[in-house]
């Protein structure tokens, strides 16, 4: 948020705007080796290309993401996150809020994350391992929506990707690691 002086027209003007939204839960979303996020300060309850972060993987290999649950209200509020997959059913995909597995609740009714003061998020971490048994152009998405608990407005979305190219060319002198794809 804007941390505007009293002559500062601008920051009043967005100060006052985000307190129109009583309960606006803000998702980020970025692969693990990722620097930075996508999705900050952006609201929309649907995927979006801007918060949207997908990767190609070998069958055998981890596509791993963050997201991030902030808390953009003007108060503190206690937020809620749930995962919805679609696409081919044959990956293993594993939740975790820290060391902790989460995948049960996250993807049943609704994971609660606990109370947030304005601004404060957690993060969480999604793994999708593709198997041999994945044929190439298999997709796996998955789609996360926050919001405040209880609130009717103020919902948040993110979407994460990742789908199998057995056709990614390793290196030419076999003595380095695979080559690995990157969308950048
Ligand atoms: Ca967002």
């Amino acid at each position: 948020m804007a941390q505007g002086s009293a002559g500062n027209v601008n920051s009043t003007l967005r100060e006052s705007a985000l307190l129109k939204v009583f309960d606006q839960a803000d998702l980020w979303v970025r692969r693990t080796n990722d620097v930075a996020w996508k999705g900050n300060d952006i609201y929309f309850e649907g995927p979006l290309a801007a918060q949207t972060r997908e990767t190609p993987i070998r069958p055998t290999e981890t596509a791993a993401f963050n997201v991030r649950v902030q808390n953009d209200s003007e108060r503190s509020r206690e937020l809620t996150v749930k995962a919805v997959a679609s696409g081919d059913p044959g990956w293993q995909v594993t939740y975790q809020q820290g060391a902790t597995d989460i995948s049960a609740v996250i993807t049943g009714p609704r994971m609660n994350v606990g109370t947030l003061a304005s601004g404060a998020y957690v993060d969480l971490t999604v793994t999708l391992r593709g198997t041999n048994a994945l044929d190439s152009g298999s997709r796996r998405e998955i789609v996360f929506t926050g919001k405040a608990l209880g609130a009717t407005n103020g919902a948040d979305t993110v979407m994460v990707a990742a789908e199998v190219l057995n056709e990614i060319i390793v290196n030419s002198t076999g003595d380095e690691p695979d080559a690995r794809l990157s969308t950048r």
